[in-house]
């Protein structure tokens, strides 16, 4: 390593005094104008894991659902999974690296995690539409350079399609060619397939209105909507001529308003749906006629999906196992309708992805989604190859239909990560087959009313939680006021915890009505003001 490069380069992209950062659930993630030394930091970064694992290291520049002056980096592990764990804390000390301590902090790191400074490095880089993510991803570009690293910048992609390209890169094209035209053909070629036997009962063309929150989604959609239009129609609002990221629109506006976005016409029982500002989210809703909204979230769509797959997964006789997982945000229904009428096993883990898709890893067919919206479904190699063997080999016509239906599904989800687009098509493609309305899908079970909640408290961390989040265990006596309020009410449940990426502590509730619910939700936050050290105003009751 050139240090003296390093130090040079590295007052070009100089970090503010006294500004500290954490790597959380989802990279670093602050004001745009705070990040300029963390990019640098995380292409020198980037280029000692490459250096460390032997293989190209992603790095997105993006804060999704955030508001559009935010920013935001992570990096992306061989497989296209998120960073390991130890490497999070790598990622902590460096960004956090006063200037003159920043070349023993690096030299630290490649001792602690064995680097062979010899090893070649590649990087590849993506970003979201932001104002900011360009010079942002350049400052990335500038970190890989000094450190030797090779690159190649795809400039605006969605999160996953990065993701997909680290992992397409990392196993010599076999999952698919790592351009974005692989991508688009990929996809669409198992949508098309998936379909056909839909569309041949002449059903005629589907409609779906996407509102792309702005951002990068709609750039790619309406690049790819030409490869699958015989199949599906997409409409796009929010494409990002004219509204602001992320602004009044969404997935998490509308998940966490449960209401429909701005900019978006909806006439009664039409299917809609949201991504998120990286489009590695998808939420789903209409209205119905009485002019009320439904919204058809994560949890709903990990329950279509898997009573989809169940079926050919039957056919095929292979005892292939299925497994669902979720987060303690998942509505309770969800999970009962999974586990008494499905009959599938659902585990639960702790919120953000990279902890749902290590559990999904256990199964042949891992399916997990979390309530917002990000999820996919993950097929053991194993599952894999078994599939495809069944597909060209079994006898029976319906046999070799069912195995040929699962060998579309493999190549339409995005095995890197959740990922909007691949999701959609996911979805679009089994209401096509199974000949469902939205009003049919979203009819499978009915939600329990919840209410989310936010508190302010002086340390968010005095909050600690065992069993996936679904019990406090520090302050003392937090869990036993909340066990009391939950017994209050009827079909209830509450959860506290940190977020990991604002400074405030979440509150959940569900109960058997939307008042009781609410009522729950307010109890609950009074007793975290009150036992976690709360500052400014009390929570109030009413919405
Ligand atoms: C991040 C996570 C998301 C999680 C959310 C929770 C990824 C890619 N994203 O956005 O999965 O639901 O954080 O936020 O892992 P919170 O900790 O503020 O509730
Ligand atoms: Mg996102």
């Amino acid at each position: 390593m050139d240090l003296d490069a390093v130090t040079k380069q590295s007052a070009l992209h100089a970090k503010p005094d006294g500004l500290t950062l954490q790597y959380g659930t989802a990279g670093f993630r602050t004001k745009a104008e705070h990040l300029d030394h963390v990019m640098f930091r995380m292409g020198l970064l980037a280029v000692l894991r490459s250096k460390q694992t032997k293989s190209t290291i992603g790095v997105m520049v993006t804060a999704s659902h955030n508001p559009e002056e935010d920013n935001g980096v992570k990096l992306v592990d061989p497989l296209g999974e998120m960073l390991a764990p130890s490497w999070e804390e790598h990622a902590t000390c460096l960004a956090n690296a006063e200037e003159q301590d920043l070349p023993r902090v690096l030299v630290d790191i490649g001792e602690k995690a064995a680097v062979n400074l010899h090893q070649d490095a590649f990087v590849v880089i993506g970003r979201d539409t932001r104002p900011s993510s360009e010079k942002l991803s350049q400052c990335v570009i500038d970190g890989v350079t000094v450190l030797g690293g090779q690159f190649h910048d795809y400039g605006l992609l969605t999160t996953p399609q990065l993701h997909y390209m680290v992992y397409c890169r990392n196993t010599s094209g076999q999952y698919g060619k790592a351009t974005i035209e692989g991508y688009y053909q990929k996809l669409s070629t198992a949508f098309v397939e998936l379909t056909k036997q839909a569309f041949c009962s002449g059903d005629g063309q589907r409609t779906l209105k996407v509102d792309c929150a702005n951002g990068i989604g709609a750039l790619k959609l309406r690049e790819m909507k030409h490869y699958f239009s015989q199949g599906l129609s997409v409409q796009l609002f929010n494409d990002g001529t004219k509204g602001k990221l992320n602004h009044l629109c969404g997935a998490d506006f509308v998940k966490s308003h449960q209401k429909p976005p701005q900019g978006i016409e909806m006439k009664s029982n039409e299917r809609c749906c949201s991504f998120d500002g990286d489009a590695d989210r998808i939420i789903y809703y209409y209205h119905d006629a009485d002019g009320q909204f439904h919204l058809v979230d994560g949890d709903k769509i990990a329950a279509l999906i898997s009573s989809f797959l169940k079926e050919p997964l039957l056919e095929i006789g292979d005892s292939l196992s299925l497994g669902v997982v979720q987060t303690a945000y998942a509505n309770g229904s969800s999970t009962r309708y999974l586990e008494e009428v499905m009959k599938v096993p659902v585990y639960c883990t702790k919120t953000g992805v990279k902890h749902l898709h290590h559990k999904a890893q256990e199964f042949d067919i891992g399916v997990y989604f979390e309530a917002n919206g990000h999820g996919t479904v993950l097929f053991s190699k194993a599952a894999e190859m078994k599939i495809k063997q069944l597909a060209k080999e079994l006898e029976e016509d319906k046999k070799r239909k069912a195995a040929k239906m699962l060998e579309n599904v493999i190549d339409l989800f995005n095995q890197a990560t959740g990922d909007a687009i691949s999701d959609m098509l996911v979805i679009e493609a089994i209401l096509a087959l199974k000949g469902l309305t939205v009003q049919q899908w979203d009819a499978l079970y009915t939600d329990l009313p919840n209410r989310q909640l936010k508190v302010k408290v002086a340390d968010r961390q005095v909050i600690s939680t065992t069993d996936a989040e679904r019990q406090a265990v520090k302050p003392p006596g937090l869990q036993e006021a909340i066990n009391e309020l939950v017994k209050k009410y009827r079909l209830s449940r509450a959860f506290v915890r940190p977020s990991g990426t604002e400074d405030i502590v979440r509150v959940y509730a569900e109960a058997d009505s939307q008042e009781n619910a609410d009522s729950l939700a307010y109890e609950v936050s009074l007793a975290v003001f009150q036992l976690a050290g709360g500052i400014g105003e009390r929570p109030q009751p009413g919405f």
